[in-house]
């Protein structure tokens, strides 16, 4: 399942593919990974290099140094030349946020510290989330006088429920962790040392998973949010008729009657 191309490589973040995972690591640990223009584009290249790259199966989002993201770069945003917020969301942040929630492959957020502002987004828009003890979560938005964005209105109260995600959002005090644990946010806590190991335990998992399946399931859990109860029966209608007909699923079938661990391919 090794790559089959070597990662294109980025100036403020790494991209690494390893045995069909591909981990991305946002790299400016002096300002706690804080979002420049050019680390978003990056961030975008490197969501969109991986979604062509079928031989990546799963993928890990995390940050260097002692935070995961502090969000946008405020000294970026003083300068006389940064675009108008409206613009850069539209531009710049949004596009990452379509390209994380409509990737095939699914992501998870290793979160290993601090996550603020629209990097409290982008571990929202990660599909599962593991975090380190010291890890927290910061709607630093109010503090600053703005609006969550960057999808954290439309992804907070879909993870934690509206009434907790109206509080973190309005309040905007930070919360831990285990706190996160406690509101379904993040899978597990773990100490920083382990956490590697423990993103890459469930990353593997996924990657030793059906690939079509994941993606279908994926968009299926997306939709189902904004129609009604008829429509989401077709859509798992539809959405079986495509992954039944895949050899993974003859593979997964053949592998419960002769009790062996399945071998997907993603065919
Ligand atoms: O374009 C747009 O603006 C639209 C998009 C907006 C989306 C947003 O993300 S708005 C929210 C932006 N983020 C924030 O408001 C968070 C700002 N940071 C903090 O509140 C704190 O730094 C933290 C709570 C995240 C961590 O606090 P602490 O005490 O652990 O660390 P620190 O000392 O504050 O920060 C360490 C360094 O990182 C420091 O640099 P220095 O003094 O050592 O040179 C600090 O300035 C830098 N840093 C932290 N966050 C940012 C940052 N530099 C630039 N931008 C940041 N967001």
């Amino acid at each position: 399942m090794g790559g089959d191309r070597a990662a294109p490589s980025f100036t403020t973040i790494r991209l690494e593919i390893d045995d069909a995972i591909a981990t991305i690591t946002l790299d400016r640990p002096d300002a706690l990974n804080a979002l420049t223009m050019a680390m978003k584009e990056d961030l975008l290249s490197a969501f969109r290099s991986v979604a062509r790259d079928r031989s990546v199966r799963a993928v890990v989002l995390t940050g260097a140094g002692r935070a995961f993201c502090a969000g946008q770069d405020l000294r970026e945003r003083l300068q006389p030349d940064a675009a108008p917020l409206a613009v850069e969301l539209r531009e710049r942040y949004n596009p990452i946020i379509r390209a994380m929630r409509s990737l095939d492959q699914p992501i998870v957020g290793a979160i290993n510290g601090v996550a603020a502002g629209a990097g409290a987004s982008l571990a929202f828009a990660c599909d599962v989330r593991v975090a380190a003890e010291g890890a927290s979560f910061l709607l630093a938005f109010g503090r600053i006088g703005l609006v969550p964005d960057s999808g954290g209105t439309w992804l907070l109260p879909r993870l934690v429920g509206s009434a907790k995600a109206a509080e973190l959002a309005l309040l905007g005090d930070a919360f831990s962790a285990a706190d996160a644990e406690r509101f379904g946010l993040v899978v597990r806590v773990v100490s920083a040392d382990g956490l590697a190991e423990a993103a890459r335990e469930v990353t593997a998992r996924l990657a030793s998973m059906a690939p079509r399946a994941l993606a279908l399931t994926k968009r299926a859990l997306q939709r189902a949010w904004s129609v009604d109860l008829d429509e989401a029966l077709e859509d798992e209608a539809f959405r079986q008729g495509i992954a039944g007909a895949t050899a993974d699923h003859a593979e997964g079938l053949a592998a419960f009657l002769e009790k062996r661990p399945p071998r997907f391919t993603g065919e």
